[in-house]
C-alpha cells in the first residue's frame, strides 16, 4: 500500500510541478509583452501633456526599454537631510508645515528624460495646503470675489487669430475616452474640448458638482490659481517644493510612500486601472476625481500629492533645466525655475510645470504620479484632471530678536569703549542678515 501511496503521491508531485512551472513560463511570456507594450507606449513625447494646441509635433522618442525600478542616484557623502524648523506658529486652517531641507530631486527613469538627472536642491520652511483646493474652498473664493475662470471667459479672436468664429466659445478640455482600444501616440483621441466645460461643470453643460464639493476643482488655468492663491494670502509652490513636500522625508524613493506602487496590495493613490484610454475598471474606487484625502496621506500628512488632480507649481517649463542645475556643481538654493519656458516638443508655446499626475495616469501611459516625475501645461489651459493646491511663507521673524541682539551689542560695545569695534559689530550683523536665508550667525557674540 505504502509503495502505491508513494508512488500516486509522486505522480500528483510532478503534476503539480508542472503546472506551476507551466503556470510561470505563461505568465513570464505575458508579462514581457506587457512591458514590451509598456515601452512603446511610454515614450516621453507622447506623456503628460495638458495644452490644448498640444499637437505631437516630434516622432516619439526610441526606448530602449522599459526601466524596472529607481536606481539610486549618483554614490557620493552628500546626505540629504530635513532642516529641523519647527513650526513658526499655529497651522493655518488646513494646512501643514514643511520644515525643508537638502534632496534629491529628479528621477533615474530613463523614459523621463525632462526629469533627470538627479540633482541637489535645498529648500526653506513653508506651510503647504492638505490637500488640493476642493469646489467648496473655490465656490468660496469666487462668491468673495465674483472671479471669472478662463474657461467660462468667451475666448477674444485677437488671442486666436487662426480659430474659426464658430471655435471661440467659452469650454474647457475634457477626457472623452474612445470606446475600443487605440494607438496612444495622439492624445487627442481621448481629449476634446467641450463648450460649456468648466469648474462648476466638469463634463460639460449636462453635468455639475453638487454632490462633489469635497473634490478637487478642475479645469484651472494659471491664472485662475493664481487669483485664488493672492485671495487666500498665500501662493503656488515651486517645483522644487512640490517635490520636496510630495517626497515626505523619504529619499529618492519612486512614489510618495516608498518603493512598492501598493503596499500590501493598497492603492495609496487615484490612479487609472485597466486598459487606457478605453476601459476604466476603477479597482482603487474612482473612475475620475476623488473626494480630497481618499488616499494615505505621506509621511507630512499631505494627501494626492500623487494622482486624483495634477497640480500647477509657479516654474516655468524648461526640459533641459535639471541638466542646467546639475551642470552647476551647486546645491541650489531655492530654485524657482528658469526664467522662460522652452518645451521642445511645442517650442513656441510657454508652459509651466505641473506636478502629481492624475487619475487618468497609468503604468501604460504617463506614469507621472511616480514622486519625480514632471508635467507641462499651457497657462491658459484646464483640464478636467488638473488643479492645484497653494503653499504659505512663514510670517517674517518678530522685530524683537533683532533688537535684542542689537541691544546686546551695544552693551557690548559700550563695555568695550571703543566707537571702531561698535560699528564693525554692526556693519558685520547687518550683513549677515541680508546675505543668508539661515538664522543670522553672530560671530562677534561668542
Ligand atoms: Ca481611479
Ligand atoms: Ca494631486
Amino acid at each position: 500500500m505504502s509503495i502505491v501511496r508513494n508512488a500516486n503521491k509522486s505522480k500528483w508531485t510532478w503534476v503539480l510541478t508542472g503546472t506551476l512551472v507551466s503556470v510561470c513560463l505563461a505568465g513570464g511570456a505575458s508579462y514581457r509583452q506587457y512591458r514590451a507594450r509598456v515601452a512603446r507606449a511610454s515614450g516621453p513625447g507622447v506623456s503628460c501633456e495638458n495644452g490644448i494646441g498640444a499637437a505631437q509635433t516630434e516622432e516619439r522618442s526610441r526606448l530602449q526599454g522599459a526601466s524596472e525600478g529607481v536606481p539610486l542616484g549618483p554614490k557620493t557623502a552628500w546626505i540629504p537631510s530635513i532642516s529641523d524648523s519647527k513650526p513658526p506658529g499655529p497651522a493655518p486652517e488646513g494646512m501643514t508645515w514643511i520644515p525643508g531641507g537638502q534632496f534629491w530631486m529628479g528621477t533615474a527613469e530613463e523614459r523621463m528624460a525632462d526629469a533627470r538627472p538627479w540633482h541637489r536642491v535645498y529648500v526653506d520652511g513653508y506651510w503647504m495646503d492638505k490637500t488640493e483646493v476642493t469646489n467648496e474652498q473655490f465656490a468660496r473664493f469666487v462668491k468673495a470675489t465674483g472671479y471669472v475662470t478662463v474657461a467660462e471667459r468667451k475666448p477674444r479672436a485677437e488671442d486666436y487669430p487662426n480659430a474659426p468664429p464658430e471655435k471661440l466659445v467659452a469650454g474647457s478640455v475634457v477626457f472623452s475616452p474612445p470606446d475600443h482600444p487605440v494607438e496612444l501616440d495622439n492624445q487627442f483621441r481621448w481629449w476634446n474640448y467641450i463648450s460649456g466645460a468648466n469648474w462648476r461643470h466638469p463634463e460639460g453643460p449636462a453635468s455639475n458638482i453638487s454632490n462633489r464639493m469635497n473634490h478637487p476643482v478642475v479645469h484651472i488655468a494659471y491664472e485662475d490659481a493664481l487669483a485664488y492663491s493672492k485671495w487666500a494670502g498665500k501662493r503656488l509652490p515651486t517645483e522644487a517644493e512640490f517635490e520636496f513636500a510630495s517626497r515626505g522625508g523619504l529619499d529618492r524613493k519612486r512614489y510618495a510612500w516608498g518603493d512598492e506602487f501598493m503596499p500590501a496590495g493598497m492603492h495609496m493613490a487615484n490612479t487609472f486601472q485597466g486598459h487606457f484610454p478605453d476601459i476604466n475598471t476603477a479597482e482603487d474606487g474612482y473612475l475620475a476625481t476623488a473626494p480630497v484625502g481618499s488616499f494615505p496621506a505621506n509621511a507630512y500628512g499631505l494627501f494626492d500629492m500623487a494622482g486624483n488632480v495634477w497640480e500647477w507649481t509657479s516654474d516655468w517649463y524648461r526640459a533641459d533645466y535639471y541638466a542646467t542645475l546639475a551642470a552647476t556643481g551647486e546645491v541650489a538654493i531655492n530654485p524657482k525655475g528658469p526664467a522662460d519656458s522652452l518645451d521642445p516638443n511645442e517650442p513656441t508655446v510657454r508652459k509651466r510645470v505641473q506636478r502629481g499626475g492624475s487619475f487618468l495616469c497609468t503604468d501604460q501611459y504617463c506614469e507621472r504620479y511616480i514622486a519625480g516625475g514632471r508635467g507641462k501645461g499651457e497657462l491658459d489651459t484646464g483640464t478636467n484632471h488638473l488643479g492645484f493646491r497653494c503653499v504659505r511663507d512663514p510670517a517674517p521673524k518678530p522685530e524683537k530678536s533683532t533688537v535684542a541682539r542689537q541691544a546686546r551689542l551695544e552693551r557690548r560695545s559700550t563695555v568695550d569703549m571703543a566707537g571702531r569695534h561698535w560699528n564693525s559689530a554692526e556693519e558685520t550683523l547687518t550683513i549677515n542678515c541680508l546675505s543668508s536665508s539661515f538664522e543670522p550667525q553672530e560671530p562677534l557674540l561668542n
